[in-house]
């Protein structure tokens, strides 16, 4: 603040921070340099908590998990150009995903720019971030600083909720105004992300459908554990008995050991079922497009809660679509289904068998032993999922290809929004920032569970998780390669294949060279205890999981989206 003529000034920074904290955001994660190093200093004077990282896309990263855990957006500040570029692919990520972030970046002036002078880090971010993020602003004025955050803020948690950029000009960063003027400007919007109850006429078609239905399932996607309505979403499975399929983030909005999960069943869930009711997901390529063997080859009744009234159709025709928030139409749909009998229990039973028969035959497997440094996937993540079966309020980070599916498979989540992963992207580089961001929005304890290769894509944070002194506990699950370790180079030469790392590379010493613990560990029992003491003790570890590199198979459970060679004739 200054004063000019006895005028109090305010600069864009004070409007700025002052925007952020009108709109409850509490973390910035970025990296400072010219233009916004003084920005990002007076943030933290400010009293606000800021966490540096190594990269951009990671702290975007951080910002989007933040996002998607609290519904508040997740925010982001990075520099010009390069730094903005690789802020924008956390960005692009979590409008993909649907969770809420602000991406804010410095530029360098306009007038150069517009012109192309070639100044500092010259780049037309407005035009780039366009078209990955849900919307985009330019301020060009300190004074609309206010109504651009809350512009910003709106944008990213109503409707579909996704990352906003704000294009912070180098003019409008220079600019001041007087503190009076500053002050009636300054609010804090209300009710940013409003209810959306759907039509009644809808509801009651979805009702009608339900209640013809034989063999109806019930499908929760990430968008159902964003709601934050868990109790209702069971509610309404128990009241109506319908089993129930998570989507990989949705598990734990009602447990997995919950006798209505038809996860373990999915194979005939899904191809028998005639009435599907969708909340929260979107009919895409993880859902085999809506039909093909996915869905035995039928057109299914398709029920669809969505709030984006154009996501509907999108692939196969929707029976009855409900445009509606989740919360609202979940509360609705109970109402109308009030007395409706329980699912039939043959259907329901025949489902219960199948799913206790596919975990009796998975279990010996998560069990077996094999030689030291010759862990599988099965074996090593059976005892990942017995330690955190202890500790089910920890916060699963998952990504890889073999590492994410048997995780996924194997590790059972008891509680809403306690795992984030590859999502719809299949993302590799999601780890270490949503460790960081998740960790930074709720307080509780992280494990990571990251192939070697998908670790390799944030690894260097380990550096920022022992600075902050994060409890997150990392296991990369090394097996020397993408999918596998022991793929020979094609053309027979001596030097590496397009596939394999380092062998016997200790990514445990990465995490010992910034002060935190680094374990290596070849047994599952080895890995057990090393978890529990890295949640135990909260202090940042990273523990390398030797696993045999044969384990894995190519491109884990989507080989069938790989494009082959075709056969010389
Ligand atoms: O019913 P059936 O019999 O079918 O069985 C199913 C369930 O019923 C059963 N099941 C159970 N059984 C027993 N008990 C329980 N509790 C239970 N629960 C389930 O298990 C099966 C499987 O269940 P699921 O998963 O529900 O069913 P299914 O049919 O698999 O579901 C279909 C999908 C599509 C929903 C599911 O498969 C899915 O969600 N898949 C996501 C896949 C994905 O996104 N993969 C990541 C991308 S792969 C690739 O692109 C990679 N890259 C390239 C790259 C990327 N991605 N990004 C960037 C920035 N650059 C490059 C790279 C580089 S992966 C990769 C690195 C890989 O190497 P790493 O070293 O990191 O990893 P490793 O492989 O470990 O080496
Ligand atoms: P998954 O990957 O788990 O299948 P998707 O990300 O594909 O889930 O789909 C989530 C869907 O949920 C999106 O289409 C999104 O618009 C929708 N959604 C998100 N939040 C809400 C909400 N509060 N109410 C209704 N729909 C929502
Ligand atoms: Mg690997």
């Amino acid at each position: 603040m200054s004063t000019e003529n006895e005028v109090e000034l305010v600069d864009a920074f004070y409007m700025l921070i002052e925007s952020l904290k009108n709109n409850g955001i509490k973390n910035i994660f970025g990296i400072p340099g010219i233009p916004i190093t003084a920005l990002t200093r007076s943030w933290q004077a400010d009293g606000g908590k800021y966490f540096g990282f190594r990269h951009e896309t990671n702290a975007a990263m951080a910002a989007g998990a933040s996002g998607y855990l609290t519904g508040v957006p997740g925010v982001c500040l990075t520099t010009p150009a390069p730094g903005f570029l690789n802020g924008l692919a956390g960005a692009a990520n979590a409008t993909q995903n649907g969770f809420p972030m602000i991406l804010l970046s410095g530029t360098a002036g306009r007038r150069d720019t517009d012109l192309q002078k070639g100044a500092f880090e010259e780049m037309d971010q407005l035009a780039a971030a366009r078209q990955h993020v849900k919307a985009s602003y330019r301020v060009n004025h300190i004074e609309d600083l206010p109504i651009a955050m809350a512009r910003a803020v709106r944008t990213a948690v109503s409707g579909r909720p996704g990352a906003v950029y704000l294009d912070l000009t180098h003019e409008m960063l220079t600019m001041t105004l007087p503190k009076a003027k500053a002050d009636e400007l300054l609010f804090t919007p209300v009710d940013p992300a409003p209810r959306q109850p759907a039509d009644p006429a809808a509801i009651k078609r979805a009702v009608e459908m339900l209640k013809g239905a034989k063999k109806p399932v019930i499908l929760l996607g990430k968008g159902a554990a964003y709601a934050q309505c868990d109790a209702d979403i069971k509610a309404l499975v128990e009241e109506t008995g319908i089993p129930f399929l998570p989507m990989s983030m949705a598990k734990g909005l009602i447990s997995d050991h919950h006798p209505l999960n038809a996860g373990a069943a999915r194979s005939y869930a899904l191809p028998e079922c005639d009435v599907c009711l969708i909340i929260g997901a979107r009919i895409n390529w993880l859902l085999g497009h809506g039909k093909g063997p996915t869905w035995g080859n039928k057109l299914k009744k398709f029920i669809q809660v969505e709030i984006k009234a154009d996501e509907i159709d999108s692939n196969v025709p929707v029976a009855a679509p409900v445009v509606g928030d989740i919360a609202s139409v979940v509360a609705q749909l109970r109402e109308g289904l009030k007395g409706m009998p329980k699912a039939d229990a043959e259907w329901v039973g025949g489902i219960q068998s199948r799913v206790n028969a596919s975990k009796e035959k998975l279990a010996p497997t998560l069990v077996k032993e094999t030689a030291p440094g010759m862990m599988n996937y099965r074996n090593s993540l059976g005892a990942v999922r017995d330690v955190l079966a202890k500790y089910p309020e920890t916060i699963l980070i998952n990504e890889g290809a073999n590492a994410l599916d048997n995780t996924r498979m194997i590790v059972d989540m008891t509680l809403p929004r306690k795992r984030l992963d590859t999502g719809t992207w299949g993302i590799m580089g999601m780890g270490m920032g949503s460790c960081i961001g998740a960790t930074v929005a709720t307080g509780n304890a992280v494990v990571a569970v990251e192939g070697d290769s998908a670790f390799g894509f944030s690894g260097m944070e380990v550096e920022t998780i022992a600075r902050y002194k994060l409890p997150i506990t990392v296991v990369v699950m090394n097996n020397g390669g993408i999918y596998k370790g022991n793929e020979e180079n094609a053309g027979g030469f001596d030097d590496p294949s397009i596939s394999s790392f380092t062998p016997g590379a200790r990514y445990d010493m990465m995490m010992t060279a910034f002060g935190g613990v680094g374990v290596s560990v070849d047994t599952p029992a080895a890995l057990a205890a090393a978890i529990e003491e890295g949640i135990k003790s909260r202090k940042p570890t990273l523990i390398n999981a030797i696993i045999d590199p044969d384990a894995g198979v190519e491109s884990g459970r989507i080989s069938n989206l790989n494009i082959e060679r075709k056969k010389k004739a």
